[in-house]
This record gives C-alpha cells, sequence and structure tokens, in this order.
C-alpha cells in the first residue's frame, strides 16, 4: 500500500517512486525548475492526489496503476518492485475487471503476476500461493510447461504465454 503523509507538506518517498513510475515527474517539471525532491516536498497531498487521479485505479485495498510501457516479464515485474508494489495479480472478479479496464486503456495485453510452477499446467501467484479465481479464454492454459507467464487479453481472458515477448507493464501497490 501506498502512504501519503498526513499533514501536507512531509516529504514522501513512496509517492517520489511512484511518480518516477509513472514518468509523471518529468511531466509536473515541466511548468517549472523545481527538482522532483522538492515537488514532493512542497506539493500539498492534494496536488499529488489530482496528479495521480487519471493514472491509478482504486480496487478493494489495491490500487492500480501503468507506465504505459511493454517489456518482458522480469522488466515488468522488476520495475513494479521498484516502485514499491509487484504486478497486477487478478484475485477476484471485481480486480480481474480494474485490471481490464487499464488493458482497454492502452489496447495492449498485459502480464499478470502469475507463473507456472514446477508441475505442468500448475499456475501459481508469483508469491508461490495457489489461485483463488482464475479467468482462462477457452483452450488455455495450453502451453504444456512451455508457455510459462500469463497474458490478459482485451477482453479479460487468461493465456498462458512465453515470458520474453513485450507487455504492457501494469502494477498493484
Ligand atoms: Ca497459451
Amino acid at each position: 500500500m501506498l502512504h501519503f503523509p498526513h499533514g501536507s507538506m512531509g516529504p514522501c518517498q513512496p509517492c517520489t517512486t511512484l511518480l518516477e513510475f509513472l514518468s509523471l515527474s518529468t511531466q509536473i517539471a515541466k511548468g517549472g525548475r523545481l527538482k522532483l525532491k522538492k515537488l514532493t516536498r512542497f506539493f500539498s497531498f492534494h496536488v499529488l492526489v489530482l496528479a495521480l487521479k487519471e493514472k491509478i485505479r482504486e480496487v478493494g485495498e489495491k490500487m492500480l496503476a501503468s507506465n504505459g510501457k511493454r517489456v518482458d516479464f522480469a522488466s515488468a515485474l522488476q520495475s513494479c518492485e521498484e516502485a514499491g508494489g509487484t504486478l497486477a495479480t487478478p484475485t477476484n472478479e471485481e480486480e480481474n475487471k480494474a485490471i481490464l479496464s487499464i488493458v482497454r486503456q492502452y489496447n495492449q495485453y498485459a502480464y499478470l503476476g502469475i507463473k507456472e510452477g514446477e508441475i505442468s499446467g500448475q499456475f501459481k501467484y508469483i508469491n508461490g500461493m495457489p489461485l483463488n479465481y482464475t479467468n482462462w479464454h477457452q483452450y488455455e492454459p495450453n502451453g504444456k510447461g512451455r508457455e510459462k507467464c500469463v497474458e490478459m487479453y482485451t477482453d479479460g481472458s487468461w493465456n498462458d504465454k512465453k515470458c520474453n515477448q513485450y507487455r504492457l507493464t501494469i502494477c498493484e501497490f
């Protein structure tokens, strides 16, 4: 979870990393000469929320965001972790719909935080826990151990896919 400062003026390290992830720092800085660290120190909580509002979706306890970039699975996961989150992982229909809305916004398939385990056809969350919700496309997963990552199609259904494809990065926080 992100933690914004309760006061309006405090330094906000998680905000900084998220702003950098979203490439918002340069957009905000365009209006002035202040560097990002100064901006996050002096910008009010409300200004940050306004800047992030169109880039972030809330679903339950989670916040979802994309940087709009298409990279392989390992790079997508790394950029989410560097921003203080992990890859978006739908654990119920509501979360799946929220992730789908970002997939549709960018019109790009996205990697999910799900990988195939040692046993072929057995997919798990990237923290190793078994899946408690799935939304496989018809006849998927069909990789038989050769497609260890999972992508979301633009209809919200899932496909097992090789991990070296370039897919949209969507993170959860
Ligand atoms: Ca497949």
